[in-house]
This record gives structure tokens, sequence and C-alpha cells, in this order.
């Protein structure tokens, strides 16, 4: 297992390319986006992670990262690119409700990325080779989609290639296995290498040689299960935390309703030694927490209610607080609106499923002056959203809202509050509470604090 084919060089991929390349083996990563390959082979990176860029250049240089648009022969080829939601009929804002709302329509995978690389990767595959999905899917897509892409190299896999063993010689064997990753956005490189690896083989000698090539990096543990075991196993953890988030954001509407502040309760009761709820928000972003439970329901809709419910309730926190928003502004004509935070989570520069856009574009189409900022976000170029520094958005504008809990929005100088035109705070995060606490000229509403 010397040379390993990396196809897709994004959160996943990249770092994963450069951590085998910088472990020993020759690398060649591929990815189908021009812009990608050119940058990487300009010796730069397209991505904002800490210690990738590093990484990458040490892996380029040494010359056991190769870059390039096409697969080539290999022994290993690990398949890492996306799996966005498939588009719903409905689209945008018009199929967007109240926290909870029962309409919105039911989300699927789109494995059309999968399936091309998959089908990419036919024309190089030699007997003995191993193909690895890292890429989080549906649970079964391993074994129903990639096999039979796989297998139409000629080669056979798993019990077909026992069950054809007279017939066809052994190395015409191809192994499987789908690896997923657990990393953290912000600590992906010391995630590869500490965090526990589940590695699900179509069968067993599958999973043996994935475990020892992971083994090359990975300190964390490694538990081989089946394939489709382990897709659950990636889906389960994210839908975990997606559903307490729901549950979270239940609290807070109820909060406002009673009149409590649902972040005392909640802090207090995670004193008890075995309640661990998570904080409330805007909604639920990135490209995980707020796709993979649609994968666990669309594969047994009639028995995941509560999945779906959750989904929904976090999909509808954004109309929520342009609720809040519309309460607090509600006596200013043609009101100037500042949002802060455009990346789905503190700190990050990914804006992919963030939760503000949501905001942004439901506050926009009241006709409103929304202004933008983000110190780290990435924003596509087919967004068409323009973003402002923190003073340009704050300057004569009614009312700030936090949607991002950036550090550079933590400690927002006063003097820049000051120049706003009206002192209106609507912060969803619980980030200025302090702050704000001391300064009694401000009218500050926090999601989940009821009065
Ligand atoms: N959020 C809340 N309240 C909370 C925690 C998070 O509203 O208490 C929101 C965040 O603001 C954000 C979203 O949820 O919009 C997701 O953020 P996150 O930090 O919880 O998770 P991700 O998407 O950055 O990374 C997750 C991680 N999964 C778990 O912790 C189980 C990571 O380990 C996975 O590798 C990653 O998904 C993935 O690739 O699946």
């Amino acid at each position: 297992m010397d040379k390993i084919c990396v196809l897709g060089l994004g959160y996943i991929g990249l770092p994963t390319a450069a951590m085998f390349a910088t472990h020993g083996f020759q690398v060649v990563g591929v990815d189908i986006n021009e812009h990608v390959v050119g940058t990487l082979n300009s010796g730069d990176v397209h991505l904002k992670e800490p210690g990738l860029k590093t990484l990458v250049q040490a892996a380029l240089k040494s010359g056991n990262l190769q870059v390039a648009r096409e697969p080539e022969a290999a022994d290993v080829f690990i398949i890492a690119v996306p799996t966005p939601l498939a588009e719903p009929k409905e689209q945008g804002v018009e199929a967007i409700g109240a926290p909870g709302a029962g309409g919105a329509p039911m989300r699927h995978a789109e494995l059309s990325y999968i399936m091309g690389a998959a089908d990419s990767i036919v024309g190089c595959l030699r007997g003995g080779n191993l193909v690895i999905l890292e890429s989080t899917v549906p649970p079964r897509t391993t074994v129903d989609v990639l096999v039979p892409i796989v297998e139409r190299s000629g080669l056979w896999v798993g019990d077909l290639a026992q069950k054809h063993a007279q017939r066809r010689a052994a190395d015409a064997r191809l192994y499987v296995a789908h690896c997923p990753e657990r990393v953290l956005p912000g600590r992906i490189l010391e995630e590869l290498v500490r965090n526990d690896r589940v590695i699900g083989g179509v069968d067993g000698p599958s999973a043996q040689m994935a475990k020892a090539l992971y083994s090359s990096f990975v300190d964390g543990e490694m538990f081989l299960v089946d394939a489709t075991t382990a897709e659950m196993v990636k889906l389960m953890e994210n839908t975990y935390r997606d559903v307490n988030i729901a549950l979270a954001n239940e609290f807070a509407l109820v909060a406002e309703r009673v009149g409590i502040d649902v972040w005392q309760a909640i802090e207090l009761a995670n004193h008890h030694p075995r309640v661990n709820i998570l904080r409330p928000g805007p909604g639920v972003g990135g490209h995980c927490i707020a796709i993979d439970p649609w994968f666990i329901a669309q594969a047994a809709p009639e028995v995941t209610s509560l999945i779906q419910t959750a989904r929904r309730m976090n999909d509808g926190m954004p109309a929520h607080v342009v609720e809040l928003v519309k309460q607090a502004v509600g006596h200013i004509q043609d009101p100037v609106i500042a949002c802060l935070g455009l990346a789905y989570k503190a700190d990050v520069d990914d804006v992919r499923e963030s939760p503000s856009l949501t905001v942004v574009n439901l506050l926009e189409r009241n006709g409103w002056d929304v202004r933008i900022c983000d110190p780290n976000a990435r924003v596509p170029g087919e967004l068409g959203l323009r973003l402002v520094s923190l003073p340009e958005s704050l300057r004569g504008a009614d009312c700030a809202v936090i949607l991002t809990d950036h550090r550079e929005f933590l400690s927002i100088a006063s003097d820049a509050l000051a120049a706003m035109r009206h002192p209106i705070v609507i912060d969803t995060r619980n980030a200025l509470a302090s702050m704000m606490q001391q300064a009694h000229q401000w009218a500050y509403t926090r999601l989940g604090a009821g009065h």
C-alpha cells in the first residue's frame, strides 16, 4: 500500500492527503475544480484551517504529494467528496416556517459527487486495491451504491469474490471500506491524529486493510465493524447533537414565554451529573449536523418523527430571530440592521448551511437596509453578499444582531456601538450578556431570555 489516490481536496480530503504524504506515502490528490488544483500547484491553500497550509506545503515540497485533475492507478483510493442535501422542491426561504413547523419538506442526500468519483476510478482499479469511502452517507450507500460501481471494473468485492473464487483468480479481488472522519472544523489536524475511528469493511479483510493504512498516523483507537454500522455510527453522533440543540432551542422559546433566562437554567440543569443540554442559538449550520439527520430520516421516514421534528425546529430558528428583530424595531421607519456573523459558528470561515444566511435573507425581504459584518467568513461570489467592517456595519444602524459569537464580537468597543442611531442589540448567542448588564442605556434582547 504505497500509493494513495485521494478524490476530493476539501476540508477532509486535503488534510488527509497531506497527512499520508508526510507519513511516507506517495499521494495523488485529485479534484475536479480547476481553481483548487491551480491554487495548490502554485503552493497556496484554498481553505482556512489552523496548520493546514504548513502541512500541505511540506507535503508538496517533499514531492510525496501531487495534485491532479484526473485519478491514476494506485494501491488505495480514498473518496472524500461532498454529500450535500439535494435541493427540495420548494426552495430557499419560501420553505422556512416557524420553529418545528410541520410543513417543511423531507430532504435527501445528493449522491452524484460520490457516484462521479467512483465512476472516475473504475478504469484505474487493479486486483488487490482498497477503495475507502470517507464521505458521510446514508446507511447502505457503501454496499448498495459504491460496490456496484467499482465492480464495473470486472473485479469482485467481499462475498462475491469468495463466491466466484473458483472462476476468478484471487488477484481479481477488490477491498472496500467506509471510514467516516469525525474531526471538528478548526481542530482538523489535531483530531485526525487523536480521535478514535470507526472502520466499516464490506468484509473482514477490507476492514483490516483500512485499519493498517490509517494506523500510519492515527493515535486513537480503531474499531472494526461492517460498512453499514460505520455509516450509522457517524450519522447517529451528529443526529444526537442536532436533537439536543433542538431541545435547547425549544426550552429557549418556552423561557421567553414563562419569563426566565434559559442560559442560566441550562447551566444549572447541567450541574446534574447525567445531564448535558447544549446551547440554543439562531439555528444549526455547517455541512454536518444540519444535514446528517436527514440521511437517517430518508432511510426510514416512517419511524423518524423525532429526528425530523428536531431538524425542523432548528431550521425554524432564523424565522424566530427575525421575529425578535421585528418586535425590537417595530417603532422605527425603514430600520438599518447590522448582522454580526455570517459563518455557521464562532471563529471559522465556513458559511455552508449557516442560519445567518437565512436570517439575512428574511430581513432583506422586509425591504430593510441589512449590513453584514464577519471578520472570518469566506463568502462564495454567487451569494452576492457584500461584507463590511464592524465600524461600518454599526455606524448609523438601528439594531445590531449577534448571529455568530466570533472572538472579535465578544468585546465590541463601546464607541463602535455608540455610533449606532438606536441602541438596540439582539443577541442570539448570549455573547454580550455581561457587557450589556453594565450598560443600561441599551435595549438588549437575548434569545431565550424572557422578561
Ligand atoms: N450549535 C448550537 N448549540 C450548541 C452547539 C452547536 O446551536 O450547543 C450550532 C453551532 O452554532 C453550529 C452547529 O450547531 O451552527 C454545528 O456546530 P458544531 O460545533 O456542533 O459541529 P460541527 O458541524 O462543526 O462538527 C460536527 C462535529 N460532530 C460532533 O461533535 C458530534 C464533528 O466532530 C464532526 O466531525 C463534524 O460535525 C462532521 O464532519 O460530521
